[in-house]
């Protein structure tokens, strides 16, 4: 396996659709289906055609676009939900059931080998109706599951050889990257099944998850575009991504239109009513802005001095501030090389003191800044 054979499914339309201020029309979630294709998704997962009428519908439109990916209704261990979401023309259906003790109790109140049961009846239904639909069980509340349990249910549904992938999710974004690494690798090990990943996001890990996922042997990797879902959501596109580009900027470049994230991210914030957070993961308004003096000296020599990712990659400018009191004089340079002035190191020096000293009182726009420069580019040269 290994990064370069990950396979995002994005489920922006399902887990994203569960965003509490996400209300995708019809229309919105066609147009966002052929956007994440036009990215380069090649696998999108939709909410269970058995939600509501016009789930149902969706599905159908967006199965019968002619996409240039593998289409999957998300759906819970139901015959009834399955033959509903196999008459839209899927291609895939993830099926998913609630395994932790906690979450047993609270939702279907099974226990494991009826899990299994239940599992098993659902996949041998589908098989016989659909025998070339890809299909998934995945287990909800992975890792709040003792591992006997997990084991108990991936091994025997395993030799049924009925799945093409198990998923495992880490339903409450409670799980740490050691973790998943050790329960993806043993599920992966020993059914021999491919994994895919699903991650929240609560205590902050899902994209630190997600590699470990991939570290650990998983190839499908759930993101939604800005990590929308459930509460604060699971991994975002826009990290998984950054975490592929990190590994191979090359592969990643080649497989996915990374200029069309950045408008994506934008178009899914705006549908959703929420501001991309200035901090968001490569795509948000600082993610490549520098201001120590000291960085900005060495990003002017080499941008890769404090940049692990390359904005011009993603058709994004890193910024670089000046007017403020950790400013140096090569930013200032910069700047009123820009402006057209050629000034000498005296004045650069000057004009640094002077931002310095304005900054420690008040807070400078660039405006300021170009008015200091102006001024000491005025002054007649001390000799
Ligand atoms: C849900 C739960 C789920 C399912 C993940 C999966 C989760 O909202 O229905 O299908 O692998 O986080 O457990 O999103
Ligand atoms: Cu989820």
């Amino acid at each position: 396996m290994g990064f370069d054979n990950v396979v995002i499914v994005d489920t922006t339309l399902r887990e994203g659709e569960q965003f509490v201020s996400a209300d995708f029309s019809t229309e919105e979630k066609l147009d966002l289906a052929h956007a994440l294709c036009d990215f380069g998704i090649r696998f999108l997962e939709l909410t269970s055609p058995a939600a509501s009428k016009r789930s149902r519908s969706d599905a159908e439109k967006i199965a019968t676009e002619d996409l240039p990916a593998t289409i999957a209704a998300h759906i819970r261990c139901h015959v009834d939900d399955a033959a509903i979401a196999l008459d839209t023309g899927v291609g895939a259906l993830n099926m998913v059931m609630a395994i932790s003790p906690i979450l047993r109790a609270a939702s279907h109140g099974r226990a494991i080998p009826e899990v299994v049961r239940i599992a098993a009846e659902t996949a041998e239904f589908v098989r016989k109706r659909a025998p070339h639909v890809q299909l998934r069980f995945s287990s909800e509340d992975a890792f709040r599951c003792p591992l006997n349990d997990l084991l108990n249910v991936y091994l025997p549904l395993s030799e049924l050889k009925l799945f093409d992938r198990f998923g495992i999710a880490d339903t409450t974004g409670a799980a740490t990257p050691d973790r998943v690494g050790e329960v993806v690798g043993l599920v992966s090990r020993l059914t021999g099944t491919p994994v895919e990943f699903h991650g929240h996001n609560d205590i902050g890990c899902a994209v630190a998850n997600a590699h470990a996922a991939v570290a650990g042997g998983a190839q499908y990797i759930n993101t939604t575009v800005l990590g929308i879902g459930e509460r604060n959501g699971i991994t975002p596109l826009e990290g998984l991504i950054a975490v592929l580009y990190n590994e191979d900027s090359q592969a990643t470049k080649s497989s996915y239109d990374l200029r069309a994230l950045r408008p994506l991210c934008a178009r899914v914030a705006d549908l959703v009513g929420v501001p991309v957070p200035f901090n968001q993961i490569l795509v948000g308004d600082t993610a490549f802005s520098h201001k120590a003096g000291i960085h900005t000296k060495a990003v002017y020599n080499d941008p890769r001095a404090y940049e692990a990712l390359d904005p011009a990659d993603f058709g994004l400018s890193r910024e670089i501030a000046i007017g403020h009191r950790l400013t140096g004089w090569n930013a200032v340079r910069v700047r009123s090389d820009a402006l057209g002035y050629r000034l000498s190191l005296d004045a650069l020096k000057a004009i640094t003191a002077r931002v310095k000293l304005a900054a420690d009182s008040r807070t400078l726009s660039i405006g300021d800044v170009d008015a200091i420069i102006a001024e000491v580019a005025s002054e007649p040269a001390a000799d």
